[in-house]
């Protein structure tokens, strides 16, 4: 399959397996204390401090290109490097943090996490690579914060068009109005607005409709076996064909088989995500496979 990626690509698979951190233990979702394993007490104090102390580290997944394999994009997604637990993933604590009301400040946390990795990448040449991060649409609807995000960037001297807020939602957008008027603000600063997750849960045919998404990435659960399922092929197929016909580009999330990419390729999907191209990893690792280097050089 080394052919069909680019260069990035194929140094990326030969680590596979090697000594690369990935992601283990604490999967899934719900709150750890479900399971009985941390009172909950004690997990909140855990969240909370992990908030104030910067305790939640960004990793990132490439995603990229189906036309020549290349990483476009760095999702930087969250993960808690545990004291106790070890590496656990957004899963397992982000709905305690929306619980103890804690979402905005996790995200703002994201944010520079985000920005960091803009800078470092640019820093060494690769100023061509965007970062996306997942932003609720509650954290997007104040134009404080995305203002300051512009300030911030600014001041870093990286142009608003590096970073892609992808949008989220767990709950019905509650004023389809004011969501749209966010989207233009966002939009005129420069940013790049993608939707996440398209497909399932609340991001809806009316946001398509109404918001002029760079990106719209659809749902790993339509894209997972795909392949070889004719009607979920019919609906990706269907939904390609839509988001390409409202003006935006498509990325398919979750492709972890070589079929998937196949199909990602053979029904114009513009870009592609997922375990086969790559997990999530700290930045050093990604970092290795962008500039060609085998890990350990
Ligand atoms: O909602 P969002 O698309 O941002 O979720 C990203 C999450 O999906 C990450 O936690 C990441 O570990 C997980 N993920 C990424 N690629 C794949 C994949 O190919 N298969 C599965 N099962 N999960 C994936
Ligand atoms: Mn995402």
């Amino acid at each position: 399959m080394d052919e069909r990626f680019g260069v990035q690509a194929i140094a990326f698979h030969k680590t596979q397996g090697s000594t690369a951190p990935q992601e283990k233990l604490m999967h899934g979702h719900g709150s750890a204390f479900d399971d009985g394993v941390i009172p909950p007490d004690l997990w909140k104090v855990d969240v909370r401090s992990a908030i104030e102390h910067s305790g939640f580290e960004a990793w990132f997944q490439p995603i990229v290109s189906t036309s020549n394999g290349r990483i476009c994009t760095l999702e930087a997604l969250s993960r808690w490097s545990h004291p106790v637990h070890g590496i656990v993933t957004p899963g397992r604590f982000l709905s305690s943090i929306e619980r103890m009301g804690l979402i905005d400040a996790f995200t703002d946390h994201m944010m520079t996490h985000a920005m960091d990795a803009l800078s470092l990448m640019r820093a060494q040449g690769h100023s061509d690579i965007c970062v996306s991060v997942n932003a609720p649409w509650n954290w997007l609807a104040s134009r404080n914060n995305v203002q300051s995000m512009a300030d911030a960037m600014s001041k870093r001297g990286i142009p608003t068009r590096c970073l892609v807020f992808e949008a989220v939602e767990h709950a019905p957008p509650s004023d389809l109005a004011a969501t749209v008027l966010n989207a233009t603000t966002i939009k005129d600063l420069g940013f790049m607005l993608a939707m996440d997750d398209f497909g399932s849960g609340f991001n809806s045919l009316e946001l398509v409709r109404h918001i002029p998404f760079d990106a719209i990435k659809i749902d790993r659960s339509l894209v997972h076996r795909s392949s070889e399922d004719h009607r979920a092929q019919t609906i990706v197929c269907a939904l390609v064909d839509l988001i390409h016909g409202v003006g935006s580009t498509v990325t398919l999330e979750g492709i972890e088989r070589a079929s998937e990419f196949d199909m990602a390729q053979r029904i114009g999907a513009d870009a592609a995500q997922g375990y086969l191209i790559g997990r999530p990893s700290p930045l050093g690792h990604v970092m290795e496979r962008i500039v060609g280097k085998p890990p350990g050089a």
